[in-house]
């Protein structure tokens, strides 16, 4: 589930189970009706699928904001009787292999064996392993924390504050060790995720798949050879974009870090202002084009804007506050600025005349970090029952990469609204990449002349230098993006075939972040660490292409969007706030769910068949050109050699 979550455990199904009995084999389960249709084999499942599914999505719920042993039990137990029933009804499906059955149900079924990112062996003993390492490994990345110091100055961070340094300090040593710090705390993982590899492999061949990494490319309409070229592709169109932009950066680090702003001609890892060098938004103060320009500065705006709420809070009390009280006036203040920043996404949306958020997402979404326990903080949306019961889980912070991911989760969660009265099967992206671009599609709107209307920004500046200003802040955000989006799946695709063994784990990993980024850590990183545990989706098995492809279709769906808004001029200049043209056009999308082959449903939406990068270079056309000018006479890119030596250095 999109990072919606029952995406680790359940990714959108059900679970059929009946109180009093344990599933003890996967094709134990309820009464199979004899000489059932396939057609009715279907629909049988999807009544079942809407009856059964909340009950996992709501221990995986209680496991991810409430991280603990016990939670973790629970989760783990609902979704191996999940898993179980799952695996319980693909086994029922084999009967109708090579019988007659309408397009939709052969397509249902084919969608029910790609349900789970974590597909389960059918050995019981090994399914219940399986799902409580799953559990473990969630539950070690959310609890994630970096401590230093002994006694009366030990100091325990966790990721929000080491990513805090990372976005606002400039001293080298301080980045490398909250980079370093953060990335310790995946160490502990790799002996639970070489097994839980074997397990899942296990599960993808008793389906019948070579391996767990096929299973994953096989949801595309596509064959899995066909889907692994398209992404080959497709990055080819970006790249030399991508190159331009890793050139200029390259420039500038090596201006702020004299003799230290780059390893071999790869950047740092710690100097990009990301933990994992996936957007590079939060280095504007040195790569801002040009600074006396117009202020695009979102986060500064949005952190004043925090200060102003708590200080009234602490106006209206009229007395000095004890520290207990104060702490509370905080997280209330807090609260009020993260649902001021989701009201601000919710209003995008309904400007588009969509409909307003239900009142269960206001009630029961998490949107700041509890004070009392650890949660699993990376942002995800939840449709909990399949209808109106839909939640985002985030920590949100105000700061302009927190902002954005507000937008981008909401997409998740019209998604969800709109596909509501599909059947369960059916209630997916048209495929992952679509659920993980729709909202992001909204971010492109958000143009400086929409952030001035929201109060974020000044009246936006005409002229060349603005418009180059504006490129670059997409730019860091969309475009540094790309080899990232592709490379994390690269290194998974290879573990799960096994051409990337335990040995060679942490080593293929920094081959693949310099071959793809240009990224490279400055101290060497051996096989003691486990450094792809460190990003979320490893140990929450999420799968990754899907925002490769999300990063290019965006663009495409913008694009037809601004059209159907009735745009006219260059499309970098285009919002489509307030129009309810797009917005049918965007909600019609969205009903469609896997219900077809995400060819026809592109193709409704753009009139083309094919993902294209063509979108992608119209939009950043002036800034490439920019860039190149700004690179002349620098030997750009990087070599493979250094490439190779990134993991052993
Ligand atoms: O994981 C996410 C979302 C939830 S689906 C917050 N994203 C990727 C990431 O953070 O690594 C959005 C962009 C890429
Ligand atoms: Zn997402």
């Amino acid at each position: 589930m999109n990072l919606r979550p029952a995406l680790v455990l359940l990714a959108g199904a059900c679970l059929a189970l009946s109180a009093c009995r344990r599933e003890s084999s996967p094709s134990a389960g309820p009464e199979i009706p004899k000489d059932e249709t396939a057609d009715q084999f279907i629909a049988r499942v999807n009544d079942e699928y809407r009856a059964h599914y909340p009950e996992p999505t709501a221990a995986q719920w209680l496991s991810s904001t409430y991280i603990g042993d016990d939670s973790q039990l629970l989760a783990a137990k609902a979704n191996e009787r999940w898993l179980t029933r799952l695996n319980g009804w693909i086994e029922q499906a084999r009967r109708f292999e090579g019988r007659e059955m309408s397009p939709e149900t052969a397509r249902a079924i084919h969608l029910l064996k790609l349900k789970t990112a974590m597909p389960a062996p059918r050995d019981a003993e090994k399914l219940a392993e399986l799902t409580r390492i799953a559990t473990r490994l969630e539950g070690m990345y959310g609890a994630g924390s970096y401590c230093t110091g002994e006694g009366e100055a030990r100091r325990c961070r966790q990721l929000g504050e080491l990513e805090d340094v990372l976005r606002t300090s400039r001293d080298y040593d301080a980045q490398l060790d909250a980079w370093q710090g953060w990335h310790g705390i995946a160490e502990p993982m790799r002996q639970d995720y070489t097994r839980f590899v074997e397990l899942v492999n296990e599960g993808a061949r008793d389906m019948g798949f070579a391996d767990a990494g096929e299973m994953w490319r096989s949801g595309y309409d596509m064959s899995p050879v066909e889907l692994a070229a398209e992404t080959d592709r497709l990055w080819g169109q970006v790249k030399p974009l991508y190159e331009q932009l890793h050139c200029y950066a390259r420039t500038r680090l090596d201006a702020r870090y004299p003799g230290r702003g780059s390893v071999d001609g790869l950047l740092p890892a710690h100097l990009l202002g990301n933990m994992w060098q996936q957007d590079w938004g939060n280095l504007w103060d040195i790569l801002a084009p040009y600074p006396n320009a117009g202020s695009l500065d979102v986060t500064g705006a949005l952190q004043r804007q925090a200060r102003r709420t708590y200080e009234r809070r602490l106006e209206a009390l009229n007395t000095l506050p004890d520290p207990t009280r104060l702490a509370e006036e905080e997280r209330i203040a807090q609260q009020a600025m993260a649902t001021t920043m989701t009201r601000r996404a919710e209003d995008f949306y309904t400007s588009l005349g969509m409909p307003q958020l239900p009142d269960a997402f206001w009630s029961r979404s998490q949107l700041i970090k509890p004070r009392d326990r650890d949660v699993v903080c990376h942002a995800s949306a939840w449709p909990m029952d399949l209808a109106d019961d839909v939640r985002i889980k985030m920590c949100i912070r105000p700061n302009e990469e927190d902002f954005t991911t507000v937008y981008h989760e909401l997409g998740h969660i019209y998604y969800y609204l709109a596909q509501k009265s599909l059947p369960p099967l059916f209630q997916e992206g048209a495929h992952d990449g679509f659920h993980e671009a729709i909202g992001d599609t909204i971010v492109l709107s958000m143009t400086p002349s929409y952030l001035a209307s929201i109060g974020l920004v000044e009246a936006p500046r005409q002229g060349q230098d603005a418009l180059i200003n504006s490129q670059m802040r997409m730019a860091l955000a969309k475009v540094a993006f790309l080899p990232f989006g592709l490379m994390i799946d690269r290194w998974r695709w290879g573990v799960f075939d096994g051409s990337i063994t335990p040995e060679n784990y942490n080593a293929s990993w920094w081959a693949l972040k310099a071959r793809y980024q240009g990224v490279a850590p400055v101290a060497p990183r051996g096989e003691a660490h486990f450094d792809p545990g460190a990003k979320y989706h490893v140990p929450g098995n999420t799968p990754y292409t899907r925002y490769f492809l999300a990063h290019i279709l965006q663009f495409q769906f913008y694009r037809s969007l601004c059209e159907a808004a009735g745009h006219d001029g260059p499309l970098y200049e285009c919002s489509f706030y307030g129009s309810e043209d797009a917005g049918r056009k965007f909600w019609t999308m969205l009903g469609r769910g896997a219900g077809q082959p995400w060819q026809d449903t592109l193709e409704e939406m753009t009139g083309s068949r094919q993902m294209d990068a063509g979108a992608v270079l119209e939009y950043f056309a002036p800034l490439q050109d920019w860039l190149k000018a700004q690179n002349e006479g620098q030997a750009c890119g990087w070599s493979d050699a250094g490439a190779d030596a990134a993991g052993t250095r």
